[in-house]
């Protein structure tokens, strides 16, 4: 039988822990043995098939599915860290759309990198003019940056060549503070995801400074550098600038690349650790909305300007501007909450970004949804207001054990955003994966195939 084409480029945004590499493992699980039963699609009982994983394109690092779920299903553990942009290329078809071939690529793209849209924007001195301009006027970066900026200061009124290692460790420090506050431009954002993917898992800020780079490694790094002492060390500003520039093709250009050939985008906001992290991890996520946006609008330029610049040598002069036609919200990990409480996961998702999308859904034909999910089901909840599963705090050092069942009441989710809260004023355990004894079947799940839904739908090709 012919089998007519059909592509999907779906990306898969989040922060750190957001639960990206959960969310793929267990989609792609209950899309390779599908069960209208327990993951119903569309109106029509639709049904799945033919699954078949493809090569990975170029530039991608293969998605280890068969490793995450292995994880999951046999050693009852959340997947391993993973390292860089991760994809996943498969065939398959559905029962509803006859003669045709689904193509799905699945990537999952690190929310941090996001932050480099000023990057990707801006040449080094542009760049350099607009950090050093937030630095030293907004209040909030002011605070963390005043020992950057007097290094700077130095350095313009010294005549001598400045030291390097001295301006490069004092910017480091500032990112190092202003992270530790959850402020939300941390760029480049290496300092927090290396080029590798190895992630900053420190909380003091001297290690921070001490470990991290900025740049595309240690020899390779760069810091903004005031008008004032580009004009007084050339050298230096040239070193920087060509540094910048090495950063741009071989960490920015990728990520924005990726994101202008994305159809579809998942962007996973995990609303549990945002409430259990303060006011502060608020002002992160909405900052990564901010950018996200950013980098999807047409409107405002920045992959215009910045395919033109970069990716059109890098795509052998083909253009290929953003595509993206529909945008999930994702409230992930949802088990973490009482099953009366979820509903207000979805309110609190929808009152961070909804606003913000409004204008951009109607003028680019965007489709927009929002949902409340947990790929991987972990706990039931009870009458009272407990949930029932296996806290990961329980767990002992070195054994294999398997922690208790308990019982537990976790924190309740507020109807609404509060105007101020601190961290651990909410509290949701992590919690052990919970799976079916039966190996073959996929993770249960909340909402998981309502997400599927969407992204599998077509404006053109009906039902
Ligand atoms: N209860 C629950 N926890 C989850 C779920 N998905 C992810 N997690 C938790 O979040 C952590 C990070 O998930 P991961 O997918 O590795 O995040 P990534 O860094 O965005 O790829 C996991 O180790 C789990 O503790 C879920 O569906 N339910
Ligand atoms: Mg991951």
């Amino acid at each position: 039988m012919r089998f007519f084409g059909f592509n999907k480029r779906i990306g898969v945004v989040g922060m750190y822990r957001s639960g990206k590499t959960v969310f793929m493992t267990s989609l792609i699980n209950h899309l390779e043995r599908h069960d209208p039963d327990r993951f119903p699609l569309g109106k029509k009982r639709i049904r799945l098939g033919n699954f078949n994983p493809l090569p990975v394109e170029d530039g991608f690092r293969a998605f280890d599915y068969e490793s995450h779920r292995h994880s999951l299903v046999s050693l009852q553990r959340w997947p391993t860290k993973t390292r860089m942009a991760r994809q996943f290329r498969f065939n398959l078809t559905r029962s509803d759309w006859r003669y045709t071939l689904m193509d799905l690529t699945l990537t999952d793209l690190p929310g941090e990198r996001l932050a480099d849209i000023r990057i990707a924007k801006n040449s080094y001195e542009s760049w350099s003019d607009e950090i050093c301009g937030l630095f030293s006027t907004e209040p909030e970066y002011l605070a963390h940056a005043q020992g950057y900026i007097k290094t700077l200061a130095k350095a313009a009124n010294q005549d001598s060549n400045p030291d390097q290692d001295e301006i490069l460790h004092a910017y480091r420090l500032a990112l190092a503070r202003a992270c530790l506050s959850y402020l939300p431009v941390i760029t480049p954002s290496s300092f927090l995801l290396g080029p590798q993917g190895d992630y900053c898992g420190q909380r003091d800020e001297k290690g921070m400074a001490q470990t991290r780079y900025v740049g595309v490694d240690k020899d390779n790094q760069f810091a903004p550098l005031s008008k004032e002492v580009r004009k007084k060390h050339p050298g230096l500003a040239g070193l920087f600038k060509r540094r910048y520039e090495h950063y741009r093709r071989s960490v920015v250009a990728p990520t924005a690349h990726w994101l202008a050939q994305c159809n579809e985008l998942v962007v996973l906001l995990d609303i549990t650790t945002i409430l259990a992290g303060g006011l502060g991890m608020y002002h992160g996520a909405l900052a990564l909305i901010e950018d996200l946006i950013t980098y999807v609008d047409p409107g405002r330029g920045v992959l215009g300007q910045f395919a033109s610049g970069l990716l059109k040598p890098l795509s052998a002069g083909h253009l290929t501007l953003p595509g993206i036609t529909r945008i999930a919200f994702v409230a992930s990990k949802a088990d973490k909450v009482h099953a009366s409480d979820r509903q207000k996961l979805l309110s609190l998702l929808r009152a961070m970004v909804q606003s913000r999308m409004n204008d951009l859904s109607e003028e680019y034909k965007l489709r927009v949804e929002y949902f409340a999910c947990a790929a991987v089901k972990s706990t039931v909840s009870l009458n009272n207001g407990k949930l029932e599963g296996q806290p990961v705090e329980l767990l002992q050092a070195n054994s294999q054990k398997r922690p208790p069942v308990v019982r537990f009441t976790p924190s309740k989710v507020p109807g609404s955003w509060p105007e101020n809260w601190g961290s651990h004023e909410y509290r949701f355990p992590d919690i052990l994966p919970q799976m079916p004894a039966r190996k073959d079947l996929a993770p249960p799940h909340l909402g998981l195939n309502l997400v599927a839904d969407f992204l599998l739908s077509s404006d053109h090709l009906t039902e």
